[in-house]
């Protein structure tokens, strides 16, 4: 089955290729050129559901499926932020570099060293005839140290619950294990095999 994923970021192509080995996985910018996606929803579930519509129809295929992943962390002491703005946290055209130091000294300020924290993961799945949405999430803690260099994103300031090391500083099977993606794309595959 060819499942097209509706993303122009690499890590979470890499992540999905490695948690989706049954099915034949494509970036959409194989298949035409990369555009512009406005994500201006209310939700994860939102984003994910514009995305994954907006590819679907520029792809103009109606046998294809299209997946589209929105992600975040959010942050305890923050009040949740960045939440669904953590592309854009350090600003328009900020790094994933950029997002992550902005991060670590927006919790520094608040005078602590790390603060309780986790991802938020919502899968959506478009095909010709249905809509479907599944979500996931890791709780751990956020640092104002980043540490590591695996993972991508915000990946270098986040232990996991029940680990002592960043997400930079584990071996990726770890994160394949347990990640928001890994648990929302268990939800999706179900949607998958049912199709
Ligand atoms: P697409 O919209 O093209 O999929 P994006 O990077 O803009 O790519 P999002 O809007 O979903 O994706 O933003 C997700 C943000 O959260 C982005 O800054 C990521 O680096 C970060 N993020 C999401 N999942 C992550 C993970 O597993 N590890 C580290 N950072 C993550």
């Amino acid at each position: 089955m060819k499942l097209v994923l509706a993303t122009s970021n690499k890590g979470k192509v890499r992540e999905i290729k490695a948690l989706c080995q049954e099915y034949e996985v494509i970036p959409y910018t194989e298949l035409i050129e990369e555009f512009e996606i406005i994500e201006d929803g209310d939700t994860f579930k939102d984003n994910a559901l514009i995305k994954a519509k907006a590819v679907y129809e520029a792809l103009d295929d109606e046998d294809l499926i299209v997946m589209a992943d929105d992600s975040g962390i959010s942050v305890d002491i923050l009040d949740g932020a960045p939440g669904i703005y953590s592309a854009r946290y350090g600003g328009a055209g900020a790094s994933d570099k950029d997002n992550l130091y902005k991060l670590m000294q927006d919790i520094k300020e608040k005078g602590v060293e790390n603060s309780p924290a986790h991802y938020t993961a919502a899968i959506a799945i478009v095909t010709k005839d249905r809509e479907k949405t599944v979500h996931g999430w890791m709780y751990g803690t956020a640092l104002t140290q980043a540490k590591g260099e695996g993972g991508f994103g915000y990946d270098p300031m986040f232990i996991p619950l029940g680990y002592d090391k960043t997400l930079g500083e584990l071996d990726e099977s770890i994160k394949k294990e347990l990640s928001h993606r890994s648990k929302a794309l268990n939800l999706a595959g179900k949607i998958l095999r049912s199709l």
